[in-house]
């Protein structure tokens, strides 16, 4: 068995750990979009594959028997790409995606379809927006300069912004909700535009909206093609054929 472990969230990290663990031989691949990811417990490679074409050439050169892909919701096109590339080599596939996360008692959030509805749905009035959804989608802004964003980003921005005024935090989740809150508080948040990433290392921000009943515009995840999905470790395990999974 060889297993190529498609990564960049907190549930591929818990994976590749349960992974050495188990002694199973694979390879963590980032796609190298921030300067310096997480080490890993099992051989790590840098970059993309070169479409879907590039990823089964890759396949099959490193004699690879299974893929998980373990990225993150809104990473349609990677998400794509594998079930293309295990379509045409015949290697089994098996997402392992964390469930959407639903409002609850004490949220206002509105839901929106993809970026550019969640500009759209931006007050007129100047409003102090933190815009939690990183770099790449950030542009569309643009569109509404008025307002006060505060960016919050992996790594220091490499030259100008699209949004020039906006205040720039470098951080890197997980996050908690106690030190979002603080954050939210100081800079006089009045809105949060959020992906529906689920999983626990993104949710801080909105435990800390709740607390401060601060609305959010929730962007909904792309839709991806059919494919063999888990929302637990215990599950891609399985699919590995190593029922037992170990608390590591
Ligand atoms: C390069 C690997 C781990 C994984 C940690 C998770 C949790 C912390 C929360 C906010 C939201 C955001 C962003 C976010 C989170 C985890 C997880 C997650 C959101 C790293 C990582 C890589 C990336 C890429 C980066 C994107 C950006 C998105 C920041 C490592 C730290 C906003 C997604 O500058 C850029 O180009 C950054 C790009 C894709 C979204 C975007 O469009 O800008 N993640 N994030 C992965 C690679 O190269 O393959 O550097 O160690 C991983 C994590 N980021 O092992 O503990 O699992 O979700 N990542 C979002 O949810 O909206 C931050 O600020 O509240
Ligand atoms: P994407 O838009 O789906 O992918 C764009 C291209 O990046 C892919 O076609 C592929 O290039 C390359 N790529 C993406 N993920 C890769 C991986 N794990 N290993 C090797 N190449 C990869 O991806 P994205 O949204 O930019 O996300 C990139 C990475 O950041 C992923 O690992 C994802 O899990 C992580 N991440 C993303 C988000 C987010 O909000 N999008 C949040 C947290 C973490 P080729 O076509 O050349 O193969």
């Amino acid at each position: 068995m060889r297993v190529l472990l498609l990564g960049g969230t907190t549930e591929a990290s818990a994976l590749a750990r349960q992974l050495a663990a188990a002694g199973v031989t694979a390879v963590f691949s980032y796609a190298g979009r921030t300067d310096s990811p997480a080490p890993q417990p099992l051989p790590v490679r840098i970059g993309g594959f070169g479409g879907p074409e590039g990823l089964a050439r890759y396949l099959m050169t490193e004699g690879i028997t299974h893929v998980i892909d373990a990225t993150h919701p809104f990473a349609a096109t990677i998400s794509g790409n594998a079930v293309a590339a295990c379509a045409a080599t015949g290697i089994p596939l098996c997402a392992h995606e964390r469930a959407a996360w639903v409002a609850g008692e004490g949220d206002d959030w509105t839901h929106v379809a993809d970026i550019a509805a969640a500009v759209a749905a931006l007050p007129e009035e100047p409003t102090r927006i933190f815009l939690a959804i990183g770099r790449q989608t950030i542009d569309p802004f643009a569109a509404k300069p008025w307002h006060q964003y505060v960016l919050r980003l992996v790594d220091p921005p490499k030259g100008r912004l699209p949004l020039p005024g906006a205040e720039v935090i470098v951080a890197r989740g997980p996050f908690d909700a106690a030190s979002d809150q603080r954050l939210l508080a100081a800079r006089r948040i009045k809105l949060i535009v959020a992906k529906n990433a689920g999983g626990a290392g993104a949710r801080a921000k909105l435990d800390a909206a709740r607390a401060l009943r601060i609305p959010v515009v929730m962007i909904d995840r792309p839709a991806l093609p059919p494919r063999h999905v888990t929302a637990d470790p215990e599950g891609v395990m399985a699919f590995l054929g190593h029922p037992a999974t170990l608390g590591v």
